[in-house]
């Protein structure tokens, strides 16, 4: 059988990592699209993929460009596609809209696009997030709630996950949407609370830090293990038709529950060193979000299996390591 190739947009992120690694394992030639800016300081921008990068092939270039996404498109006919490149931060502020809009919503236009012309039995895979769920009127969330997003964010991925459907139905592409509650590793980049703590934790053990400022504390989420929810986007491709899944643990923790955690299995006693900011408060997150993955569970045979204690234990573990620092036992 022919070698397959898949082209991820945001390689050097988190899933677009763990991604890669995963193809590559299975024998795929591996594309991806990155920032140039990227590709020229690989140091500080690739550390994700110090494993693998030798064994990608990078193309530069910018989400926002029609031109660029068509280029790369045509010069690497994927048979399947990947598209995970987004700005992620959720922000509930309307401060930055129209960026966010515009790359996260036209990148996947971009892309529907150029396949549809270029390499219409490509497979695409689009990166929704439980940040469409927003304000849900049911929990736990699943395919058949309705979107209510209340971030720009979530706006833009409603759109996405819109613009998908469209092209599966009226051009009959094999184009799915995960919809991905929270998950994290140590590659998570250090703006989310999961990372911020356990990089918090390494930074107090070695020294480097005497306090953590943190948000709501209660605030919950449905947090799962990155490398695995990646596996489940490749599963979602493998299928006969494209559909779309949601991929969750359907289990609710705190971000106090984190902290505890974390700080406990360093030896720190957390009230010593948190301190609770309001700047980094967000206005009220009613509906906890947390998902149903049945239907993932059924037709992919995709279930969750590291424990919330362990993926809290990895990444402590990790940021310790990074830092040069002796972690817990
Ligand atoms: O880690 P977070 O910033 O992740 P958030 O907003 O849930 O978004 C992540 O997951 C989504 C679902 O997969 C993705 F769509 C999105 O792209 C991103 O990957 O915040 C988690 C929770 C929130 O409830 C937040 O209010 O932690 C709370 N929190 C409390 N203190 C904080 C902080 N979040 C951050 N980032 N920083 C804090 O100091």
């Amino acid at each position: 059988m022919a070698q397959k190739r898949a082209l991820i947009t945001g390689v050097s992120g988190q899933d677009g990592s763990y991604l890669a690694e995963l193809l590559l394992d299975k024998g795929y030639e591996v594309h991806g699209l990155v920032r140039r800016a990227a590709m020229e300081a690989p140091g500080e921008r690739s550390e994700n993929l110090v494993n693998c990068r030798h064994r990608l092939n990078l193309h530069p270039g910018s989400l926002e460009s029609y031109p660029t996404i068509y280029r790369t498109i045509a010069t690497v006919k994927p048979d399947e596609c990947y598209h995970l490149a987004a700005q992620s931060f959720v922000s509930y502020e309307f401060d930055d809209e129209f960026q966010t809009l515009n790359t996260n919503i036209n990148g996947t236009h971009f892309l529907l696009s150029a396949i549809k012309d270029l390499v219409p039995n490509c497979r695409f895979y689009m990166a929704g997030s439980s940040e469409m769920f927003g304000h849900a009127e049911e929990s736990p969330q699943k395919e058949t709630t309705r979107f209510r997003p209340r971030s720009v964010y979530g706006i833009s991925k409603v759109a996405s996950f819109e613009l998908t459907r469209n092209y599966r139905e009226q051009y009959k592409l094999h184009a799915s949407s995960g919809i991905l509650f929270n998950h994290e590793s140590p590659r998570r980049g250090r703006e989310f609370v999961t990372r911020k703590i356990t990089n918090a934790v390494a930074r107090i053990l070695a020294g480097q830090a005497n306090e953590l400022r943190l948000g709501n504390l209660d605030a919950r989420r449905d947090w799962g293990y990155a490398k695995e929810y990646v596996r489940a986007m490749w599963l979602m491709l493998q299928q006969a038709d494209p559909e779309d899944y949601v991929i969750a643990t359907g289990k609710l923790h705190s971000v106090r529950d984190f902290v505890e955690m974390a700080f406990r299995s360093a030896g720190l006693d957390w009230e010593k060193y948190v301190i609770v900011d309001p700047d980094f408060y967000r206005p009220s997150e009613k509906t906890p979000l947390v998902g149903c993955s049945e239907k993932a569970s059924k037709h992919l045979g995709w279930f969750p299996e590291s424990t919330f204690e362990q993926i809290v234990s990895e990444m402590v573990h990790a940021d310790c390591k990074r830092i040069g620092v002796q972690g817990p036992a």
